[in-house]
């Protein structure tokens, strides 16, 4: 048992808990990290397992030891903290299950989790902000590879850099991206960088695996290539009319939305779902949404908006879904869109603030797109290379690759054993076989491609084709 003294380190300030338990968030994070890996993570559990008792240790022998009157005001504050305590034991227990698939004990805990969840969320204000994320964590937790990505722009002009980021999860152990019709298509890097050369609307696909499955990502129509986005960007709803579900103030109104400055910003703190509305005037392109929340305009980041959604409409009436985001803690955000035509975009406020406060504060709101109803590029379609219908016919055209000099002898040597055992497979109609020779041929390919044995036209040509193959036999 640890000292008093450490328990009521726990009480800090006006609030009971610590803020940031930075040695408790470390071995989290270090959990995490090991659990994805599937590496032995025994020092890290019994940690954590120590410090979630601890914390219901604290919270029992505060309730004891406070004086009276201290303890009628942070009863239901020890409550609280001894609750996160349990939950964060639970919690830690229902990732253990899923992670050695017991099914049933990993149902019922997760249940269990999820019930307490709302209890946790709002009541007394305690500071053990690191349990209660590492209980979000744990209900997001799944040891298969699951994939996402974020993009700094998705509408361009030809040969503008365009960052990728992978957001996968830690549990993801192997990504390759595609991006169709770009100056380079296929890279297994973190975070490239993307040019496309030409006019065009393109697709993004992004697959992730560890030894337990796959997952992937395919975003059709994504990025919007034209020669119109060399012109810097406007904020279309910049001065336009705006309205909204209800204000807080007259000097707090929708319009203080739309005027540019992160002095002034839009308030609503009625009972219902606070709503803004901007009318753009007439039909524009829209490819991203930034908005300016409390912190923004100098108020404490708690009041930031929390979870939100944004959707667009030709005329006023049928909307559609842009963006839904959930967990938003920043002062700016940055929801990036695929090109969209509209007239009317809304914003939904799900959740106003971090914490129990309904009140939503939007010092900007900002569209982001080309002003007017132009014409749009056509959605890109790949010229009509001649892809090999099988195995074979891949030899050949890597044997006459050779012939030409673009891969050396060596090169098309071990290309061959691969495309051999490949054909052994498929004439024995064996798929996975076919497809998991086809995905070290693929290897090879970029084996060869990095020590310089192929060229990146070659590499490109080849792994087109044995993408081809490997579609057509999953
Ligand atoms: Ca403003």
């Amino acid at each position: 048992m640890k000292t008093f003294a450490n328990h009521s380190s726990r009480m800090t300030g006006k609030g009971i808990g610590r803020e940031d338990a930075e040695n408790v968030r470390k071995t989290m994070d270090q959990f995490w990290e090991k659990l994805s890996k599937r590496k032995d993570a025994t020092k890290e559990i019994n940690q954590l397992n120590e410090e979630f008792a601890d914390i219901v240790e604290a919270a029992d022998i505060l309730k004891e030891k406070l004086p009276a009157e201290t303890l009628e005001e942070s009863s239901e504050n020890l409550d609280k903290l001894k609750l996160l305590g349990e939950n964060g034991k639970l919690a830690l227990d229902m990732v253990l299950a899923k992670n050695n698939q017991v099914d049933d004990a990993y149902k019922k805990l997760k249940k269990k989790l999820k019930s307490n969840l709302p209890a946790l969320n709002r009541g007394a204000r305690v500071s053990e902000k690191t349990v209660l994320a590492f209980i979000k964590e744990a209900l997001d937790f799944d040891p298969l590879p699951v994939v996402s990505f974020d993009v700094s722009k998705t509408l361009v002009a030809p040969v503008e850099k365009i960052q990728f980021k992978n957001t996968s999860s830690l549990t993801t152990e192997e990504i390759e991206w595609t991006f169709k019709g770009a100056k380079v298509e296929h890279s297994t890097a973190q975070n490239p960088k993307v040019v496309y050369e030409k006019e065009g609307i393109y697709p993004v696909k992004l697959v992730g695996k560890n030894p337990l499955g796959k997952d992937k990502v395919v975003r059709q129509e994504y990025i919007t290539v034209t020669d119109l986005a060399k012109s810097e960007k406007t904020n279309l709803a910049l001065g336009k009319e705006i309205t909204a579900s209800s204000n807080c103030a007259k000097t707090e109104k929708s319009q203080f939305a739309v005027d540019g400055s992160t002095q002034t910003k839009w308030c609503a703190n009625d009972s219902g779902t606070h709503k803004l509305t901007v009318d753009l005037g007439g039909t524009n392109v829209v490819s991203e949404i930034v908005m300016k929340h409390a912190e923004a305009g100098g108020e404490p980041s708690s009041s930031n908006t929390l979870a939100y959604r944004i959707q667009i409409s030709k005329d006023g009436k049928n909307f559609k879904d842009l963006v839904k985001v959930t967990d938003n803690k920043s002062a700016v955000t940055n929801d990036q869109i695929p090109v969209i035509k509209g007239r009317y975009v809304r914003l939904i406020v799900d959740k106003p603030t971090q914490g129990d406060d309904n009140a939503a504060r939007i010092y900007e709101f900002e569209v982001m797109g080309l002003e007017g109803d132009v014409e749009l590029p056509p959605k890109y379609e790949p010229g009509n290379p001649r892809l090999v219908e099988n195995a074979a016919e891949l030899n050949a055209l890597v044997e006459q690759l050779g012939k030409e000099g673009a891969i050396d002898e060596a090169g098309v040597h071990s290309l061959i054993l691969h495309l051999t055992a490949i054909n052994h497979y498929e004439n024995k109609q064996l798929a996975d076989k076919v497809v998991k020779h086809l995905e070290s041929f693929k290897q090879m390919l970029e084996y060869q491609l990095k020590n310089a044995v192929i060229s990146e036209e070659v590499y490109h040509n080849l792994m087109m084709n044995a993408d081809a193959l490997i579609e057509k036999w999953q």
